[in-house]
């Protein structure tokens, strides 16, 4: 599989529909206005159920030591996690989700185009995919699935202070998308959401849902020699391309939850201009 280098959003399906042409996975006939649609548990087979019971018993054998503070007391302490029953029912876990952090999650069809996906953020509404990947896609997925999606992005909702940049990030993301600069916020979003790394107790520890979610990555984002782990900064991490389907070649290390928060917190409109007098 070819690498993609520095797509223009990570997951750009403008003007994309569901119909098997596209290649875009998911029901997407169903769904609302806002891209939602509802989850139903019967939907889930036995093989599906029991796919996702070892994909959960693989991943939280490994995040011990790995997963920071915040995840593991999530994964770990909150009932309302406890992914060893089953596939979660996203209407139960909303009402711990609301008292922890007054966020929801919303059951969508797959991949959403970036207007829609930011407004749910905006709102503190994460969206999460209904459907669970083949058994062929076990070890890898280049789509969010269900797994990736719950696993590796809802436990960090449960900390108030991620749980409030991601709303502003949503901001943020709509207000980009205005000023022409959506593509670097999108990479602020993958070197902190999905694969950003950070300090706990002296111990570099993720706190990415890309991750998180990856049994090759979390080793690898880690313990590896080969990938640069570099302390966060905005503009580098604005400056820096990815690629969608294959371990980053940088990681980017954050001192603590608040510096993300502090980080992301002014007016991003002149760093736009920086990058993009950059680009001339
Ligand atoms: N849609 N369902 C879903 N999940 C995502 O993570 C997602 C998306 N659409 C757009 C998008 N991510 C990107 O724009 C961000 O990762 C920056
Ligand atoms: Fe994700």
């Amino acid at each position: 599989m070819d690498s993609v280098a520095t797509p223009p959003t990570a997951f750009d399906i403008s003007g994309k529909t569901s119909d098997p042409n596209t290649g875009l996975r998911g029901n997407y006939a169903a769904m609302a206005a806002d891209f939602t649609v509802q989850q139903h548990m019967s939907d889930y087979s036995d093989a599906g159920q029991a796919r996702w019971l070892r994909l959960v018993e693989r991943q939280l054998a490994l995040i011990p030591g790995r997963a920071c503070d915040e995840f593991l007391n999530a994964v770990l302490g909150n009932p309302a996690l406890d992914m060893r029953h089953g596939i979660p029912n996203f209407a139960d876990v909303n009402v711990a989700l609301k008292a922890a952090t007054n966020w929801q999650l919303v059951a969508v069809p797959g991949l959403l185009p970036d207007d829609v996906f930011f407004t749910h953020l905006a709102n503190r509404r994460f969206p999460v995919t209904v459907w669970l990947r083949e058994e062929s896609e076990f070890d890898y997925i280049v789509e969010p699935d269900i797994f990736h999606d719950f696993f590796g992005h809802v436990p960090m909702l449960f900390t108030p202070i991620y749980a409030d940049h991601l709303e502003a990030y949503g901001h943020g993301a709509l207000k980009a998308k205005r000023l022409g600069g959506l593509d670097w916020l999108a990479r602020l979003y993958w070197y902190t959401i999905e694969f950003g790394l950070i300090r706990e107790h002296g111990k570099v520890l993720a706190y990415g849902a890309g991750v998180l979610s990856s049994p090759k990555e979390l080793i690898y984002a880690l313990e590896s020699d080969i990938p640069a782990r570099l302390p966060f900064d905005v503009m580098t991490s604005m400056r820096s391309a990815f690629l969608i389907d294959d371990v980053q070649t940088t990681y980017f290390v954050l001192d603590s939850l608040q510096q993300l928060r502090d980080d992301t917190a002014p007016d991003f409109t002149p760093l736009y201009e920086v990058l993009r007098a950059e680009m001339a």
